[in-house]
């Protein structure tokens, strides 16, 4: 067999400029302030860091709205700028992937500029223009092409007063969709990817890429989505998740852009509704379309049928559940990527874990521990590593994400009360992942010397990446033996994965074995996934009775583990304090 590719052993650090580190006072984070804090990354011992986008933006959706691909935004520096932060991360064998934002672009990007110019424009068709529906006139109620919502409220059509017909966009009016329909488009993409990775980037993060493909008739018609449930707009996602020609698109791509390099790099598509056997397809080396994909089946879990901001308490068999199938899933072919959270995402600790002063850090402590032994490649949020929390957002002036500030308003148009819609914002709204990283305990958090664009949290005294790197029992160090331990234990990286005790609400368990020449190897996770204490009993017991300890797997390894834990485990009683995780090994 092929030896693995270098990031099954990976682990990739995501960077959201806006909300890093700036250097100039602007209250924004720019690339030098990345660049100052490069250090920070090599102590963790990422490998790769993924630099959410820094291209020329009006800044509508925090930079994923992009009016030129080949440039780099003001706020955020210049292309020497990144040009040097290539440089300062390669210096440290970190690798650096961009994201990738092409199933739609800015209104203000060029291509747009000139496709709304006039309904004969040769750049009309890279875009997705239509006639009001059959019948009725254009702009009024319901005369739009389909019926669908957009992803940030309202419908996903937006009239055009120059030619009086609609564009699509299934995100904010200024980030209208490519048609990749049409083969200039996907050619001028593929030549603006070679461009970069000519630069010296080493992959790409890809931005709803399993969305590009929309299902039209041979007419050029557009389908409705059924409507009920959440609002007056169709669900058109039948039309469009994972649509007719994605895969037919993402193996172009591949031989088009990543063909004969592929092995140097690392590609991941973000594909919210994709399923396993998607998943499957997507990953498998043998089609060369992407090298993972991240799903979205476990951060959907909590969300009720009102959608994202109707929130349901998290049950942790739902979530054992789900990780189970996605890693059985992708077992024999292609490869999970894993993540608690990222900048669309609540703060991992304060959604899975406890992110009360009692139970902020071993909570954050046992997340790590349970996803970095998953099999798969880890992603790592920035502040993720110190257990940030969620941000005390209060009210809707605090918030400064376009999906909760349209969701608010269209919310309480319709009737809401506006306390009640606060309640969904403020457990899932985008902003709070999206506060500054907390560097250290002074004024702003060493964010910046300026004021920052959105509020820095009032915990950042306890909470920084200063006191962590000080303290050898923070969570910061916790990550950084994790990330070690999938460096050095191929175990680790590329055992076999059984999860068990499935109907157990408290504890997660499984186990990873790897069959060598040597003979088998098996290392067993066990967590209590909650802040009372747990029983923990593990099938086949009594094998365990001798087993070591994984190194630097263990938070706190000095405080031991309840006495006798490795009798009670033989017994078949292990008992666990709140957030504890047991990982053992045996051969
Ligand atoms: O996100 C796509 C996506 O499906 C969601 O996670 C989205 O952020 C939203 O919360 C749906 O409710 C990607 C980017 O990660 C996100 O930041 C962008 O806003 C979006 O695409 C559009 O480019």
């Amino acid at each position: 067999a092929a030896a693995p590719a270098w990031w099954t052993s990976a682990t990739v650090y995501q960077v959201y400029p806006r909300s890093f580190a700036d250097s100039d006072g602007d209250g924004v984070g720019d690339i030098p302030g990345i660049r100052a804090h490069v250090d920070h990354l090599a102590a963790l011992g990422v490998d790769v860091v993924w630099l959410s986008p820094v291209y020329a933006t009006p800044q509508d959706d925090n930079g994923y709205d992009i009016s030129d691909y080949r440039a780099v935004d003001p706020t955020f520096g210049t292309l020497e700028d990144l040009d040097g932060l290539i440089a300062d991360l390669h210096d440290r064998g970190i690798r650096l992937v961009m994201d990738l934002v092409v199933n739609h672009t800015s209104d203000e990007h060029a291509w747009f500029v000139e496709s709304r110019s006039s309904s004969d424009n040769p750049k009309r068709d890279w875009y997705w223009w239509r006639p009001a529906r059959a019948g009725m006139e254009a702009g009024a109620p319901g005369a739009e092409p389909t019926n669908w919502g957009s992803f940030f409220s309202g419908p996903a059509w937006e009239l055009d007063q120059a030619t009086g017909e609609y564009y699509l966009h299934l995100f904010s009016r200024k980030q209208p969709d490519l048609n990749w329909e049409n083969p200039q488009v996907r050619e001028a993409v593929y030549d603006m990817m070679r461009w970069w990775l000519d630069r010296g980037v080493d992959g790409f993060r890809m931005d709803v890429i399993n969305l590009i493909s929309k299902r039209v008739g041979d007419d050029g018609s557009l389908t409705d989505g059924p409507v009920g449930g959440n609002g007056p707009y169709g669900d058109g996602s039948a039309e469009y998740v994972c649509g007719p020609r994605i895969h037919e698109f993402l193996a172009e791509m591949h031989r088009e852009v990543f063909a004969g390099r592929e092995a140097d790099l690392i590609t991941v598509g973000e594909m919210p509704g994709v399923t396993v056997d998607d998943a499957r397809l997507f990953t498998d080396p043998a089609r060369a379309e992407v090298d993972m994909v991240f799903q979205f089946e476990h951060v959907g879990l909590d969300h009720g049928p009102g959608g994202k901001f109707d929130v349901r308490p998290l049950r942790l068999t739902d979530l054992k559940a789900s990780f189970g199938r996605w890693q059985a899933g992708l077992a024999d072919v292609g490869w999970n990527s894993l993540y608690w959270d990222n900048h669309d995402q609540p703060r991992a600790v304060s959604r899975f874990g406890d992110d009360s002063p009692e139970h902020r850090e071993r909570s954050a402590a046992c997340l790590a521990t349970l996803l970095h032994l998953h099999r798969g490649t880890p992603y790592v949020y920035q502040g993720e590593e110190l257990g940030m929390t969620n941000a005390p957002l209060e009210r809707i002036e605090d918030f400064r994400d376009i999906e909760s500030l349209n969701h608010f308003r269209q919310a309480v148009d319709a009737g809401a009360d506006p306390d009640d819609v606060l309640v969904g914002l403020r457990a899932m709204g985008r902003d709070n992942a999206r506060t500054p990283m907390h560097w250290d305990g002074s004024d702003h958090a060493g964010f910046t010397t300026g004021e920052p664009w959105i509020a820095v949290q009032p915990n950042h005294d306890a909470v920084n990446a200063e006191a962590a790197r000080a303290d050898e029992h923070s969570v910061f160090h916790h990550y950084r033996r994790l990330i070690a331990q999938r460096h050095a234990e191929p175990v680790v990286a590329l055992g076999d994965f059984t999860m068990l005790l499935l109907d157990d609400e408290q504890v997660y368990a499984f186990t990873r074995t790897l069959t060598t020449d040597a003979g088998d190897e098996t290392v067993l996770v066990v967590a209590n996934v909650s802040s009372s204490p747990a029983r923990a009993a593990v099938p086949d017991a009594a094998a365990w009775a001798d087993a070591e300890r994984l190194e630097g797997c263990t938070y706190r390894p000095d405080e031991g583990s309840a006495p006798d834990a490795d009798a009670a485990l033989a017994a078949g009683a292990l008992a666990l304090r709140p957030w504890e995780a047991l990982v053992l090994r045996r051969r």
